[in-house]
Formats: C-alpha cells, sequence, structure tokens
C-alpha cells in the first residue's frame, strides 16, 4: 500500500468519505488510489473556489468534514475566499494540498510555491507530511484538528513522494474526537442574576446556539426576563420555519444593528461575537456595542452553548413551554410583476419541509427571510465572512452531503460570476439544488456603499465599474452550457411554479429572475 492509499483509507475510517477535487500531477496517485478506496466519493469542480466552498456547505450540513485536493500553493491559493467562508463559519474542513517530491523542492520548479504561508491565513491546524509512513497518522490528526470543536479548516500538505512510497504502517484508526466544553456554573448564575435586573437586556446567539435546540432554550429565556433574542448578521447554519423560535439578525448596516441594540444594558453573547460594523465609515462607530453596556460570555466557541442556554434558562426560572416557537404562516401564491418582494412571496409560498437554504442573494434577496419566516422548517447558510462567490459551490456541497433534501440556492448575479462552474458538478452529480438567479445586472450593493462611504455620488466611469450590462448576462444560456436545465420567469406566478416543479423534480434548475 501506498501513501497515498493509506490516506484515503484513514480518511474514509474517519468519516471523511467525499473528496472535491481539482487535481493537478502532484495529486495523481490520490486520484489513482480512489479506484483502490471506492467508499472515498471523488467529486471534480473545476475551479478550486468551488471545491472550498463546496466542502464548506458540505461540512455546514453534515456536520463533519469532506476533504478538498487541491494543487499545490496556486490551487490552494485559488479556493481562498472560500477557505475564509469556512474558518468564519468555524466549518470543518479536511484541505488535502499535493506538493512537488521532497527533493525535488530544492530546485525550486515553476509551481514551486510557500504553500504555509497561503494555508496559514485560514488554517487552524496546518502540517507538510514528511514520509509516507507519516501520512496516515497526519491525516486521522488533521481530521481530529478540523472536528474541533470548535470546527476549522485543518490543511495537510502531501508531497508527491509521501504519496507514492509505500507505507509500512497502512491506515491509522480514527482518533478521538473533542466534545463540547460545559460552560461553568458560576459563568451561568452571573448572566442569570444580570438577567434579573431590571436594566434592559439582549441575548446575541451565534455559530452552534442558533440550531433548533438553542433557539428554544434562548427563547425560554428571552420570554421569561425580557430580553431581546437576535441572531448574528451571518449565520453559519441557522435553523428556522414554523415551530422553531426566530432570532432577529443583527442589521448589515451598522445604524440597522445601533437601533436593535439601543438602551441595552447587558449584552449576553452565545458563541458570538460582539457586534462590530462590518466596514468602518468616516465618522462612524466601529464597535456596535451601545456606551455603558456591560457585555457577558455564556459560551464562547467550542463550548456546549445549547446546555449553557438551557440552564440559563432553568436559572432565570423559565417554564419547560416558556418560548415563543414561529407560527406556521406563508405568504399566498403571487401574481404579476417580479420585484424583490413578488419573488420572496413567491419562495415563502412554495420552500419545502427540510429545505436546505443557501443565502447569496444579497441586495436582492433582502426579503425573502421575512417571507419565509412561517415557511416549515429548514436551515438558512449564509456568507460568514463576506467574501463573494461561495452560494453556487456552497449549495453544491450541502447537496452533496444531504441528497434526500430540497436545496434552494439564492444567488446575485455578481457573486454567481465568481464560482459559476458549480453548475457544471451539480449536473455531473445529479444534485437537488434549484437556483433563483437574482439578476440585477449590478453590483447594486456597492451602489449603496459608494455613497454611504461618502465618496461621490459616482460619474460615469465609476458607475461603468458597478455595472453588469453591455453585455448583459444570459444565465440561462450559460447553465444550460453547463448542463442545467435553466428558464427565466417572466411572472412572479411563472416564478412560482418553476420553483414548485424545481423543489418537486430531482437533479438540478435555474430559474432566472430579471429585476
Ligand atoms: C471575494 C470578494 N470580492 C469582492 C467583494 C466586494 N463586493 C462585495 S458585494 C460585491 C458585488 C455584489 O454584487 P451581486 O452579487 O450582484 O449582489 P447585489 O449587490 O447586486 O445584490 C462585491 C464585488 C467581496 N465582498 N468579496
Ligand atoms: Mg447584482
Amino acid at each position: 500500500m501506498n501513501g497515498a492509499r493509506s490516506l484515503l483509507s484513514t480518511l474514509v475510517d474517519s468519516g471523511v468519505d467525499v473528496c472535491f477535487a481539482n487535481p493537478g500531477t502532484s495529486e495523481m496517485h490520490f486520484v489513482a488510489a480512489l479506484d483502490d478506496v471506492p467508499a472515498m466519493r471523488g467529486v471534480l469542480t473545476l475551479f478550486e473556489g468551488v471545491a472550498t466552498g463546496a466542502a464548506d456547505g458540505y461540512g455546514r450540513v453534515a456536520g463533519r468534514p469532506a476533504a478538498t485536493l487541491l494543487h499545490l500553493g496556486p490551487g490552494l491559493g485559488n479556493g481562498l475566499a472560500n477557505l475564509h467562508n469556512a474558518r468564519r463559519a468555524r466549518t470543518p474542513v479536511v484541505n488535502i494540498v499535493g506538493d512537488h517530491a521532497t527533493y525535488h523542492t530544492r530546485f525550486d520548479a515553476p509551481l514551486e510555491s510557500d504553500i504555509a504561508s497561503i494555508a496559514g491565513a485560514v488554517s487552524g491546524w496546518y502540517r507538510s507530511t514528511a514520509r509516507a509512513d507519516d501520512v496516515a497518522a497526519d491525516a486521522a490528526e488533521a481530521v481530529a484538528a478540523a472536528l474541533g470543536p470548535p470546527g476549522c479548516v485543518a490543511t495537510l500538505v502531501l508531497p508527491a513522494d509521501a504519496s507514492w512510497s509505500e507505507s509500512t504502517t497502512g491506515p491509522c484508526p480514527p482518533r478521538p474526537v473533542g466534545r463540547p466544553a460545559l460552560v461553568a456554573a458560576d459563568t451561568v448564575e452571573e448572566i442569570a442574576k444580570a438577567l434579573r435586573s431590571s436594566e434592559r437586556s439582549a441575548l446575541l446567539l451565534g455559530g452552534t446556539a442558533l440550531r433548533a435546540e438553542g433557539l428554544r432554550a434562548g427563547s425560554r429565556v428571552a420570554t421569561t426576563t425580557g430580553a431581546t433574542l437576535l441572531g448574528e448578521t451571518f449565520p453559519a447554519n441557522l435553523e428556522r420555519g414554523a415551530g422553531i423560535p426566530a432570532v432577529d439578525r443583527l442589521g448589515y448596516f451598522a445604524e440597522m444593528a445601533e437601533a436593535q441594540l439601543e438602551g441595552v444594558s447587558h449584552l449576553v453573547l452565545v458563541d458570538a461575537k460582539s457586534p462590530v460594523s462590518f466596514f468602518a465609515y468616516p465618522g462612524k462607530p466601529s464597535d456596535l456595542v451601545p456606551p455603558g453596556c456591560t457585555v457577558h460570555t455564556l459560551a464562547r466557541p467550542g463550548d456546549d452553548a445549547a446546555a449553557a442556554l438551557d440552564a440559563l434558562a432553568e436559572a432565570v426560572g423559565a417554564p419547560a413551554h416558556a418560548g415563543a416557537p414561529a407560527p406556521a404562516t406563508r405568504p399566498g401564491r403571487p401574481v404579476g410583476a417580479l420585484t424583490t418582494e413578488s419573488l420572496a412571496a413567491a419562495i415563502g409560498a412554495t420552500l419545502p419541509e427540510g429545505a436546505v437554504v443557501v443565502d447569496e442573494g444579497n441586495t436582492a434577496g433582502l426579503f425573502v427571510s421575512g417571507a419565509t419566516a412561517g415557511a416549515p422548517r429548514h436551515d438558512w447558510l449564509t456568507l460568514t465572512g463576506g467574501a463573494i462567490g461561495l452560494g453556487l459551490p456552497m449549495a453544491t456541497g450541502a447537496a452533496v452531503a444531504a441528497a434526500e433534501r430540497p436545496v434552494l440556492c439564492l444567488q446575485a448575479d455578481g457573486s454567481a460570476m465568481y464560482t459559476l462552474q458549480a453548475l457544471w458538478t451539480q449536473a455531473r452529480e445529479g444534485l437537488h439544488v434549484t437556483t433563483v438567479l437574482l439578476s440585477n445586472r449590478s453590483y447594486a450593493i456597492l451602489n449603496i456603499e459608494l455613497h454611504r462611504v461618502g465618496a461621490d455620488a459616482g460619474g460615469p466611469h465609476a458607475r461603468r465599474l458597478l455595472d453588469l450590462s453591455e453585455p448583459d448576462l444570459d444565465f440561462c444560456a450559460l447553465a444550460r452550457g453547463m448542463g442545467v436545465p435553466a428558464h427565466r420567469a417572466g411572472s412572479a406566478e411563472d416564478l412560482a411554479d418553476l420553483l414548485a416543479a424545481g423543489f418537486a423534480e430531482p437533479g438540478p434548475a435555474l430559474v432566472e429572475v430579471v429585476l
């Protein structure tokens, strides 16, 4: 058995059985070993940003890592933006980066590059394997590191000679996986005391606290104490819909978040960061904690946030059935012209039970969250790190992780063009993803930001850099060219029909909405 085969077997034994790959010469033994270890599903992506975004989506939905296979520093670099989003989401990912054979490094061949520096920007764990005999143990360690908790991107560099040389050790058994830490009782008691005071308080839930269990406990605390229940702006995987308590997510624009936090004297962080403005704006604060507000940390990343919230609910004397689950209400099927409101209603009217919603809808998707608040239970995955070009890849990975669930990808046009070739992988793998392509033919948010940062209104040269017309992108033609059936919705009722068909039929579909 060579190093590559010992690596694949170890990954599979450790629960990593999907690899989103874009290989090169240094990875050929890994590729060849896929036929020796058929339990590993290799999924070809046509750009590394698709591989890494898919691994992020997979990890967020499956709760365990997928592997990537990337080609030296340049391949890893191509995948960096979506690894950045994965790092922010604390998604478990095992990055396998092929490298030159160890003895080849000193010749400084063209693809020789500083992999460690590139990986350092996103990796919570990093190792370059020295020998074939080390590959399996390193891989088992990488999986355990990726799982955390909290999850992280673990990068294992695999030199070609470690891959092709004989492994005398063979595969390595899985490493024990860490468990979420329990929050100390006195931390809970101290926060309960603050919440029992007459001052205004808010709970800010993020990360793992945004699953149903944490939301139920958080809602019990909020309804009992009068605290406001808030969620972070860009959750990794928010569980929502009928029967699950809703959270108001903090607004993206600082003034919206400031209004939500106004007058709060106690802010309790639950696996969430203290709120800051997404960008700096001249003359505006970066720190969004109101003056005089005390920030308490109930749970940090890696802590058992749901258990901490449960303990807090008990400590404030919340009855078991306190809490405010979202009622089952959905908009009627809309008719008439397609607008940001009517497209949201079409989605709200049709979203099926158990859907995974991947939200890179940006400005045109603004109303979809509200229109789906009472839809059947679903998951909501967002752009955690603000690096656009995640939606289509993340939907791809989510659909691989949950083949039995429909995936809705809300995809803004500008962001779509970064990683459009994810559609080809969806077609090839037969993935059940329905993409709503929101074509406003603009970097609309940047037109808003242009004013907000205090830059000039923008002359024709400035506007040309924020405009996506001339030529208009034909997303139906682009999708069909990659094997994905596509239609342009002509009206709101048309969109509702196309969505219902997309959700009902297996395989990918794209619906273009021109706004
Ligand atoms: C990797 C990366 N490159 C560039 C940007 C800057 N950026 C933020 S939003 C945006 C345009 C988004 O346009 P689109 O996806 O069409 O959404 P819209 O604003 O039109 O709703 C750009 C280029 C970014 N956030 N991330
Ligand atoms: Mg746009």
